[in-house]
């Protein structure tokens, strides 16, 4: 399947600089997961300023990458670096630019999708402000409003946990996602099933947790009537999670082994998931994410829109994308309060009636005094 250019026909412009801000959030609550304990973000944001037809714009992009490689190998100081020295020199090194160009010129470079998908959603959002189109509409988003999950990190004990997920479905949250590991996980989960009832959706996410061993361990939580058990096994053992899928009721989810479209179809035809968690900057970007929905539908896979703790500026992309027809499972797009006291963006993502407004125009309209007042580092690149 040829990609398509997907923003060919608008008009491309003409970058001149790259802005790399660094900014320090700290979390309203420590969010634990197998990975390990967060407390504070350390966040790349991404700001280009470009030339359109009608005059300068600018565009905004964030980096999903965590403080440490431990979701993925990259993190964030990592990808401040390759966008330094390797990514944004060749975009500046060229001439009129669209959001489409972007991962063709840094094709050369391997992997490095956050950084790339950073980059690419900047010059997107100029690209889309130089041509006043709004995201919503160059996504092809189908709602006004998606429905909001939560995802609830692991906690000391089942008591808190009880507690916590208490408040999010007073706060009318539509969906609740629990952390699991090996120790927390059947107890856990069957207690929140008791607790609040059978008809709360209810899912669970494993962060790669398990072994190849574990599907007669995992096949116990069958009865506590998940949504899907999301990524039980290591990124690279898309077998496993086919040995898996056929040992466990509950269907099987993807998020850190899908990569790409390409990896999506793979793990789809090889029976490794039934569902698929789609993050635009685990891919490269969101174009790449609009083909991952688009694989997935034609295959009959649906999908819904995973988080990374984004700020209001990846959220609101976020959930522009869930928007979309295939986006039929609820998302991890729940309100900026969730994890910040402020948000960097002057429009909140804000939950009502257990749903998120899909964002109108550029999406998200950035703070900039408050930006100015987290921002801990700021490097701008130039074209020569
Ligand atoms: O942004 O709401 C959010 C967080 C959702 O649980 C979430 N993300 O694996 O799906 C996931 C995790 C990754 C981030 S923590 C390592
Ligand atoms: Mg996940």
């Amino acid at each position: 399947m040829p990609p398509v250019d997907r923003t060919r026909h608008l008009a491309p412009v003409h970058l001149r600089s790259i802005e790399l801000r660094r900014i320090a959030l700290p979390l309203v609550s420590p969010f634990r997961t197998s990975f390990g304990t967060e407390t504070a973000r350390d966040i790349l944001l991404v700001r280009v300023e470009a030339d359109g037809p009608t005059g300068l714009v600018e565009g905004w992009g964030e980096c999903t990458a965590g403080n440490d490689p431990l979701y993925s190998s990259e993190y964030v100081a990592g990808c401040q670096h390759v966008i330094e020295h390797h990514l944004a020199p060749r975009l500046l090194a060229g001439g009129p630019i669209a959001g489409g160009d972007v991962s063709v010129v840094l094709e050369q470079v391997k992997d490095h999708r956050m950084s790339k998908g950073a980059l690419e959603a900047a010059v997107l959002n100029a690209q889309l402000a130089a041509n006043d189109v709004s995201l919503a509409e160059f996504f092809g988003s189908a709602r006004e409003r998606v429905p909001s999950g939560v995802s609830v990190g692991i906690m000391d004990s089942i008591d808190q946990l009880v507690k916590v997920v208490g408040g999010y479905l007073d706060d009318g949250y539509a969906r609740i996602k629990l952390k699991i590991e090996p120790g927390w996980d059947i107890e856990p989960v069957g207690t929140i099933r008791r607790a609040f009832g059978d008809h709360v959706p209810l899912q669970v996410d494993a962060n790669t947790a398990y072994t190849r061993d574990d599907g007669p361990h995992l096949a116990r939580l069958d009865e506590f009537d998940l949504l899907l058990i999301e990524q039980p096994l290591p990124e690279d053992d898309v077998t496993g999670h086919a040995i898996i899928a056929r040992q466990v009721g509950t269907p099987i989810c993807l998020d850190e082994s899908i990569v790409s479209a390409k990896a999506a179809i793979d793990a789809i035809e090889r029976g490794a998931c039934s569902i698929v968690n789609i993050k635009a900057g685990r891919v490269g970007g969101y174009l790449e994410a609009l083909d991952v929905h688009d694989v997935c539908a034609e295959r009959g896979v649906p999908v819904w829109c995973g988080g990374m703790l984004e700020t209001g500026i990846g959220r609101a992309m976020n959930v522009a994308l869930a928007a979309l027809p295939n986006f039929t499972l609820t998302g991890d797009v729940s309100a900026s309060e969730r994890f910040w006291a402020r948000d960097v963006v002057a429009d909140p993502i804000r939950i009502v009636d257990g749903e998120v407004a899909v964002p109108s125009g550029g999406g998200f309209v950035v703070d900039r005094a408050f930006l100015d007042s987290v921002t801990t580092g700021n490097t701008v690149l130039r074209s020569s």
